[in-house]
């Protein structure tokens, strides 16, 4: 069988690379000086698209391959596909949900934990030896039976919601409707109420044009200089100017962040604050979730070209 050639807009762990060379030729777009050249030699011929949450596929990139029939997503997160150009080409989109929730979950918990304890900053005064000469340690913040607010009570929102009621916390969420499953949880439809009544505020929302800066001036004064903000999902759901003025005021206590506007490239003025927790964005970044991730990909290109119906279908 002839292998389908697949444009691959960014790197995978060598397991993935291996198979994924084994089934199709890989165009590795990522990796060429000259982009526009690259796609202008390749683009006639690619029929799918293997990329990453972070990198989609432009409108460019796409209308740069012709003969495109499908883009597979390594992350949940397609806000960085253009949808509306593969709906027009009818071009197929599938992400990776599901084998990703729990990691996300967990690293966003760690995150709460790990800034609220001061957990960093407590083995920085270990090692550099302030234990012994300006002896004992700040006291940090509780964590468990305080107010948890959840924006977003989706897949990776209801993860974090279970693992904090361990903590006894009171969890409370806002989406577009109350949730069933969500007994014993409170429903409160305005963010800006949510962040009121919450200690840790937690961005756990699907990012779209729609949730664009969801989190703004409003929400972030509401969370207020005792609160801590946690973002696991993308960093447009978050007006991240006002975000920074928040957090060198005093306006708002302190965030830990996983994503960033512009990211691997961050705002240098993160750099400078002494209450953000700044995160390379890895919530998804374990061994095993990562091999799942990869095999979707993979299972979904190959169904596709098999003309098999796709496993993990966005369009
Ligand atoms: C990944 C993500 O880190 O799932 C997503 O949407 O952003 C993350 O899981 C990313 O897609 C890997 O490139």
């Amino acid at each position: 069988m002839i292998k389908p050639d697949i444009l691959q807009m960014g790197p995978y762990p060598e397991w993935d690379q291996a198979p994924l060379e084994t089934s199709f030729n890989m165009h590795r777009y990522f990796e060429a000086a000259d982009k526009e050249a690259f796609l202008r030699e390749v683009g006639p011929k690619i029929t799918g698209i293997a990329t990453r949450g972070e990198l989609g596929a432009s409108a460019d990139i796409i209308q740069a391959c012709p003969k495109l029939e499908v883009v597979s997503v390594y992350g949940v997160g397609f806000d960085a596909v253009d949808l509306a150009a593969c709906r027009e080409r009818g071009i197929r989109v599938t992400n990776t949900p599901d084998v990703l929730t729990n990691d996300v979950a967990d690293l966003g918990v760690a995150m709460m934990l790990v800034q609220s304890r001061g957990i960093i900053g407590a083995e920085t005064w270990v090692k550099d030896g302030s234990w012994a000469t300006k002896g004992l340690y700040p006291l940090k913040r509780r964590v468990w039976g305080r107010r948890a607010g959840i924006l977003g009570l989706g897949r990776i929102g209801f993860e974090v919601a279970k693992r904090l009621a361990g903590f006894d916390m009171e969890i409370a969420y806002s989406d577009v409707s109350a949730k069933e499953f969500a007994a014993g949880w409170d429903f409160i439809a305005d963010p800006v109420a949510l962040a009121a009544r919450s200690d840790f505020l937690f961005v756990t929302l699907a990012a779209s044009a729609a949730t664009r800066h969801i989190v703004g001036a409003k929400v972030i004064e509401a969370l207020g200089p005792e609160g801590m903000l946690i973002n696991i999902s993308r960093a447009s759901n978050i007006d991240e100017e006002v975000l920074l003025d928040a957090l060198e005021t005093g306006k708002l206590g302190s965030a830990a962040l996983d994503v960033f506007e512009g990211e691997p490239k961050l705002n240098p003025r993160f750099l400078s604050l002494p209450n953000v927790l700044l995160q390379p964005h890895h919530a998804s970044g374990t061994v095993e979730t990562r091999k799942a991730m990869g095999k979707l990909v993979r299972d979904n290109l190959a169904a596709h070209f098999a003309g098999e119906p796709l496993l993990t279908p966005v369009l």
